[in-house]
């Protein structure tokens, strides 16, 4: 994709340049355009930049070294998310390495941003192009893992649904998957049969170009990723003891985090389009990310900041995102992501079902209640990786978030049609409400005093109940009918799926007198369709290739031939039989089948023409670019002294307004030190140990030391 997109950026670079020769009117037009009095937009109100200078405030602290060093790289740049006031397009971000040598990393289409590199004193220039509204911190954000303890003993393996998650595929945004250990390799834990648990993964850290789900091998350098994916979807094997939350389910990779478990914003954010892209593809309904942000600059979060837009913008594409509250400890801790006002996000309970002491706490900046749910997560056995078949223990709200994810793997299977918002919904309403200082885990807090209150910000709407959510989630329009039953007859072959030729089908059984049978495929676009021809009294029902075919040419950007995985029911009254899932594979797509190949080998040679043209095009363009007077701005080491700086700053007129924002800044971080100051010598211990920093020393020593970091 990235060659293709660099030598489409060529192209348009010199639609660009013609563009020059012809009278500007865009500002015109851009004048007409008045934004409503009574709402302003977003990037004029925000937290992140009370100054109003159109610079996320955390910019500066970044480039005044605030909040830990490295923010500014050797060339004088800085990572920073650029916001518009339209969905960017190859024209604005041509127009920013044109105009100011900006460095493009990622464009995104569900957040109108762009992500990339500037150096430190083209900032403001930055601000002044046409369409930029906002310049954000590409932040950090990295594992949520709290200290490792050894543990033997029963699982969170949630009781007797009749579910196990067959059907679902959830995304785990980590740190990638090991998809090689015995627990996460295959569906059914027989070598004999193909049918691997990982069925797409794509490395944004390392091969950001291969963005087709099939081009990369799964793997983990980190480990985090394994242990939570694990968490959502292993089989358990082989001693079967640890087994997720949602064993049949699978699984797609989306690596974001590097080896240390850390990785930027921007990198994150194209993790979290590339899923929403490929929703239809690999039929991903759930998503579990355990990351959150270190150090005090990310405590400065805004709902508004593009992390957040980007986690809203899941849900809203029909991905339940779960994220980790984090594990700073002590009310006001949730930051970005987990401040998004759509994502569930999920507290940490311990094996006794309070409140883990490194637990996150809402209210977010906005003072919205947060996290929304809380799950086990503390001493969760889950495959270590690159072990091939162990398992270790881990604790934090890193392993809170996969287990709530594979609940809603469960609630999926149980029904297909519910949004993410009602996953939400339903885990929100059937959790079991904890007070504050529930069990003494915490102190009392004021909602406690509430009666009948349904959120605080230490449980959020307190203990999620598993068995209760799928109930719900299965009875959203029939009861659940166990007494009829519906089994498969059609034997899978060696990929552990029903292979489906023109003229065949899928025949299953049918017990408990049915008087309607239901199918549909995964795809979340899809809906339930009565079985033509089912009589009362049948005992066998058959989804056959034509049927197959004529629905699945009815959904936009979906393969007929090949895998896919589709649901049967039987209705009576106002019941329902639990929902039968069945992975199978397409072979041929006839009736249509001729019209296809023709439509798809001109589309592959009028694509073939435009790529080998836009190649050549761009190919010049960049000749053209070496050959011209690009001048470089090396960042000269003149030994002034300015500020707490990292770098040093050349520019008189900058470093100017360079002094006033860190002046202003250093009274925000005085805010800081009053924050710490109030936390008890405990909290300010259980963040220090999260932080691997030492935790001896008075009271002063903790706050200056986290000061210090
Ligand atoms: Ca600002
Ligand atoms: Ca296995
Ligand atoms: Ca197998």
């Amino acid at each position: 994709m990235l060659p293709l997109m660099r030598s489409l950026s060529g192209l348009f670079a010199i639609v660009v340049m013609c563009l020059f020769l012809v009278p500007i009117s865009a500002p015109l037009a851009m004048a007409g355009e008045e934004s409503s009095v009574d709402e302003l937009p977003w990037w004029e109100t925000t937290n992140m930049d009370k100054d109003r200078d159109q610079i996320h405030d955390a910019v500066w602290m970044a480039v005044a070294g605030m909040s830990g060093g490295d923010w500014v790289d050797d060339d004088g740049r800085i990572g920073v998310i650029v916001d518009f006031d339209h969905t960017p397009t190859e024209e604005d971000e041509v127009l920013l390495e044109n105009s100011i040598d900006f460095i493009v990393q990622w464009r995104y289409h569900l957040i109108d941003s762009i992500a990339g590199k500037v150096a430190v004193d083209h900032l403001f220039e930055l601000t002044e192009i046409e369409g930029v509204v906002l310049v954000e911190l590409d932040g950090r954000l990295e594992v949520q893992m709290e200290d490792v303890v050894p543990y033997h003993g029963v699982d969170t393996v949630w009781e007797e649904t009749g579910y196990t998650g067959t059907g679902s595929v959830v995304a785990i945004i980590d740190t990638g998957i090991d998809s090689d250990h015995a627990g996460l390799d295959d569906l059914d834990d027989n070598n004999e049969t193909d049918d691997p648990k990982v069925i797409a993964f794509y490395d944004p850290v390392n091969t950001p170009a291969l963005t087709n789900g099939t081009e990369v091998k799964a793997y983990d350098d980190q480990g985090h990723g394994t242990h939570c994916a694990g968490i959502t979807a292993g089989t358990g094997a082989p001693e079967m003891v640890h087994v997720g939350v949602a064993p049949q389910a699978q699984l797609v990779g989306v690596k974001v985090l590097d080896s240390g478990g850390s990785g930027s914003f921007a990198t994150v954010m194209a993790g979290m389009e590339w899923t929403v892209e490929k929703k239809h593809v690999f039929n991903i309904r759930a998503a579990s990310m355990s990351l959150g942000g270190p150090g005090a600059i990310e405590w400065t979060s805004s709902e508004e900041e593009s992390v957040n837009r980007m986690g809203n913008r899941m849900m809203a594409e029909g991905i339940a995102l779960f994220i980790a509250a984090g594990n700073s400890a002590g009310p006001g801790t949730i930051g970005t992501p987990g401040s998004a006002e759509d994502v569930i996000t999920v507290g940490s309970l311990d094996k006794n079902g309070a409140i883990a002491p490194y637990s996150s706490e809402g209210p977010t900046e906005e003072n919205r209640v947060k996290p929304n749910i809380a799950f086990i997560g503390s001493d969760v056995m889950a495959p270590d990786f690159n072990t091939g078949t162990g398992y270790t223990a881990k604790s934090g709200t890193s392993m809170a978030t996969p287990g709530a994810a594979g609940l809603a793997a469960l609630m999926y299977q149980a029904n297909p049609d519910i949004s993410p918002f009602d996953v939400r919904n339903i885990m929100q309403e059937t959790s079991i409400y904890r007070q504050c200082h529930y069990m003494l885990a915490n102190q009392p807090c004021a909602e406690d005093l509430i009666p009948k209150n349904r959120q605080n910000n230490v449980y959020g709407h307190g203990e999620t109940r598993s068995p209760e959510s799928v109930a719900e989630a299965a009875n959203y329009v029939y009861g659940l009918d166990m007494g009829m039953n519906i089994s498969l007859i059609s034997e899978p072959t060696l990929d552990n799926k029903i292979h489906v030729s023109p003229g065949e089908g899928i025949d299953y059984s049918l017990t408990g007198d049915p008087v309607e049978v239901q199918w549909r495929t995964w795809d979340m676009r899809d809906t339930w369709m009565d079985l033509v021809g089912h009589d009362l009294g049948d005992e066998e029902a058959t989804i056959t290739h034509t049927m197959l075919v004529d629905r699945l040419q009815e959904l936009p950007d979906v393969e007929i031939e090949g895998n896919h995985t589709i649901l049967l029911r039987s209705l009576r009254g106002p019941n329902a039989s639990a929902n039968m899932v069945t992975h199978i594979h397409v072979m041929g797509s006839e009736p249509i089948q001729d019209i296809v190949e023709e439509t798809s080998s001109t589309v592959f040679a009028l694509s073939a023409i435009i790529v080998l043209m836009s190649t050549i095009i761009g190919g010049l363009l960049i000749i053209l670019m070496r050959n011209s007077n690009y001048e470089e701005i090396p960042f000269e080491d003149d030994n002034e002294d300015v500020a707490p700086t990292s770098v040093t700053l050349t520019d008189i007129d900058f470093k100017a307004k360079f002094d006033t924002k860190i002046s202003s800044l250093s009274e925000n971080l005085k805010s800081t030190e009053a924050a710490y100051s109030k936390m008890t010598v405990q909290e300010l211990k259980s963040i220090l140990s999260e932080r691997n920093m030492s935790t001896s020393g008075r009271k002063a020593d903790l706050v200056q030391r986290l000061l210090d970091e």
